[in-house]
């Protein structure tokens, strides 16, 4: 008698349930309003959350071992997204987070790259190598010219020199994947560099003179990047085997910047006439902690080590709820797709907690790029800035 109402009421549950996700699922997304800066285009829900995730992987079904239909593996956010153009789909592969701390990938896909974004059934299974990550997660997914979507991730293991009694120093270093269906993944050996760690590893998509060009952030600690730091280029002769030799810094943090602190490529470059679009994380620090905010530049199509232009400040930065979440005050990206008519979807984090989408064009990134003015790095420079602008619009009026 009470095992069949215990059916009854559980019938019931799952239905509540699946009718609560599929309407997550299926909200449309809107547009922000107002004209806002022109540059870019906010939409209004955030593309994944942790309630995106699907029902199976968080709950057991069976009434036999979950008689009361609790939730047995809990999800806690979903974050640092990469992104690519799939069979016509707008592909993410989210960092997903569990209650666990652990962080895992997952492939979620939309049919239009603002809404609808639903995950596949089951995460990526990334092998391992010799030695287990402890951690994965922010994976850039790049196409490259060799024919191979590479997936470079961060990977981290506790530090074995650390003393005893410190349970939380760790290592990162960059892990490399590669795919042709974004199901079987083969793992290929870690990065090997000179630095102590790597962070932030992203691999350029075309080939620069025969060899795998590759964006780095070397760091000297796990958090601090210490000595290190800076947005370095190297190159690797084989993917299989992926040494590189030297780092040359093209972008360094530099004091008084919104990259004061620390910075880290976002997703790879696009390649357009005037250069390679290039969307980064500047950190600084602030009493209420560290604040992350997205910055641009571009470099030259010949040379990817010169920054040929820096627009002054942050592109994005976090606002409203964008603020608050596990790591407050914090906007990331990497990844972002460029469509065939140019529109630029640019999937951003934020608060390392859930995952946006804000729409551009290669035209306007372009031009804010190439005709922003640059950093003074001073108050007085920047007076001067503002000033030169108003007597430019005095001269129209
Ligand atoms: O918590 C903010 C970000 O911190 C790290 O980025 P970075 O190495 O540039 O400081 C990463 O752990 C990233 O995942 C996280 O969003």
């Amino acid at each position: 008698m009470s095992t069949t109402k215990i059916n009854i009421d559980l019938k019931q549950i799952k239905i509540e349930l699946d009718k609560q996700f599929n309407a997550l699922i299926q909200t449309k997304n809107e547009p922000q309003e107002g004209i806002g800066n022109g540059i870019y285009t906010r939409y209004k829900n955030p593309v994944l959350t942790a309630a995106h995730t699907p029902l199976e992987w968080r709950f057991d079904f069976n009434p036999n071992t979950n008689p009361l239909l609790l939730e047995r593996i809990a999800i806690n956010a979903t974050f640092n997204a990469g992104a690519i153009k799939w069979n016509d789909k707008y592909i993410l592969v989210a960092r997903v987070e569990g209650a666990d701390r652990k962080s895992f990938f997952a492939v979620a896909e939309s049919p239009n790259g603002i809404d609808n974004f639903k995950f596949w059934d089951k995460p990526c299974v990334i092998p391992q190598t010799e030695e287990p990550d402890t951690n994965v997660y922010d994976m850039r997914l790049i196409a490259h010219e060799d024919g191979w979507v590479y997936g470079i991730f961060c990977t981290e293991r506790k530090d074995p020199s650390s003393p005893k009694g410190d349970t939380s120093t760790a290592i990162a270093n960059a892990g490399i994947v590669r795919t042709k269906d974004l199901i079987n993944w083969e793992r290929l050996p870690d990065l090997i560099s000179n630095t102590g760690q790597q962070r932030n590893v992203v691999l350029h998509p075309e080939f620069v003179n025969g060899k795998y060009a590759m964006y780095t952030r070397p760091q000297d600690g796990f958090i601090d990047v210490g000595n290190g730091g800076g947005i370095g280029l190297g190159f690797v002769e084989d993917m299989t085997n992926p040494i590189v030799q030297e780092e040359k810094i093209i972008y360094g943090k530099q004091y008084h910047t919104v990259y004061e602190l620390k910075n880290g490529l976002g997703p790879a470059p696009i390649k357009t006439e005037k250069g390679w679009l290039h969307l980064a994380h500047g950190v600084r620090n602030t009493a209420a902690g560290l604040r992350y905010t997205l910055y641009m530049f571009m470099t030259d199509l010949n040379d990817i080590a010169k920054v040929t232009h820096a627009p002054a400040g942050h592109f994005m930065a976090p606002e409203g709820i964008e603020r608050i979440g596990d790591v407050s005050n914090v906007l990331f990206s990497n990844g972002w797709i460029e469509d065939k008519d140019g529109t630029v979807y640019i999937y951003y984090a934020s608060s390392d907690t859930r995952m946006h989408v804000a729409v551009s064009s290669v035209d306007k990134l372009v031009d804010y790029v190439v005709n922003s003015p640059e950093d003074t790095f001073t108050s007085a420079g920047s007076v001067n800035t503002i000033i030169k602008q108003v007597n430019k619009n005095k001269e129209i009026s």
